[in-house]
């Protein structure tokens, strides 16, 4: 195994660096530390062939112009929070409106929009990065100051694990994900509509005309909601379910986990990912609004890749039904997700 770094470019007056990961048996991974971004992860399929899998951009521009926040690191809370606004130990703070009134992803310069201090990870069984910022009390909104630690390590067992870890030195709110966009079939040959999605999940949230929450908790049974035994994503677009419709006729919906794993298979190329996770959610987003822009391979379009972004549920600090956000002065947030490729 070996990990390397080189420059990729400036922000801001800032190096950026990047960092390749690489095991003994093709796998590997190439981030950088602006936003922590996933920008390649090259894996074999059922013949061996190395083929990038994630969405992306050919250089540091596109990174630094994205809207669709590709590979990053959101926080400090991912997803949409209403009005911006929350209560918390009577005082009510504002977030960054960057989506009409309501807040999303961290802000304007939330955890994806930033260059983190980044070291190599490099030991006997797994190589990686560290990266770690101090979100300054009031970034964002955010009460409290946080020193966040992002590590991307990867292994001989075909295994690509982020965690994420922060202590606030005031009662705050963390709750933050990756937004990778995954592609199995391999440099984006096809799209994922026939990408196989299994989730252990019985409930999903039901989401209002501004993608937010309603609070209600969904069955997926009889739905096209419903993938504990597996399901082509396309069977949601292809649908006339009303929640499908809602948000560009695909998923962009949180679901409750009941088993905390996700599995992705490509049919077409054997590959297949396994996601373990200790957060209690994955949001599934098929990119249903990715248009309007090039990307690496060609032009942006709808249902190229798709995000499981693990996490609490989005909006959760207004939802007291939902599992808490709330992360109290000195107590450790902890975020872990595994990523295996198998073919
Ligand atoms: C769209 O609604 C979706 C979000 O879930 C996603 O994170 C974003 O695009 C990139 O706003």
């Amino acid at each position: 195994m070996e990990v390397n770094t080189h420059l990729y470019g400036t922000f801001e007056n800032q190096e950026v660096q990047a960092f390749t990961l690489k095991n003994d048996h093709g796998l590997s991974v190439t981030c950088i530390d602006y936003g922590c971004i996933i920008t390649e992860i090259i894996a074999p399929d059922r013949n061996g062939n190395l083929e990038n899998v994630v969405l992306g951009f050919d250089d540091l521009n596109g990174y630094l112009t994205d809207t669709s926040y590709q590979g990053a690191i959101v926080g400090r809370t991912a997803g949409r929070t209403r009005g911006g606004k929350f209560d918390l130990n009577g005082t009510t703070y504002s977030l960054d409106q960057n989506e009409n009134n309501n807040h999303i992803h961290g802000g304007v310069k939330g955890f994806s929009k930033v260059v983190w201090d980044s070291r190599i990870i490099n030991e006997e069984n797994r190589v990686g990065a560290e990266f770690t910022y101090v979100s300054e009390d009031g970034e964002g909104g955010y009460p409290g100051t946080v020193e966040m630690t992002v590590t991307y390590t990867l292994n001989n067992d075909n295994e690509f694990v982020i965690t994420g870890n922060g202590t606030p030195d005031t009662d705050t709110i963390l709750n933050i994900t990756n937004h990778a966009y995954f592609n199995l079939s391999g440099d984006v040959k096809n799209d994922v509509l026939d990408h196989e999605l299994t989730i252990k999940s019985s409930k999903f949230l039901e989401l209002d005309e501004d993608f937010l929450p309603t609070g209600k908790l969904l069955d997926v049974a009889g739905t096209v909601f419903d993938f504990q035994n597996g399901r082509k994503i396309a069977d949601g677009p292809n649908s006339k379910d009303e929640q499908i419709a809602l948000v560009g006729q695909g998923y962009d919906h949180p679901f409750l986990l009941d088993e905390k794993v996700v599995q992705l298979y490509d049919e077409a190329s054997g590959r297949q990912l396994v996601v373990e996770t200790n957060q209690p959610a994955v949001v599934v987003y098929t990119s249903n609004t990715l248009k309007g822009f090039n990307m690496r391979g060609g032009e942006a379009r709808p249902y190229l890749g798709v995000c499981l972004e693990t996490q609490g549920l989005p909006d959760a600090i207004h939802h007291p039904n939902f599992p808490s956000v709330v992360i109290n002065k000195g107590e450790e947030y902890r975020w872990e997700t595994k990523y295996t490729f198998l073919t």
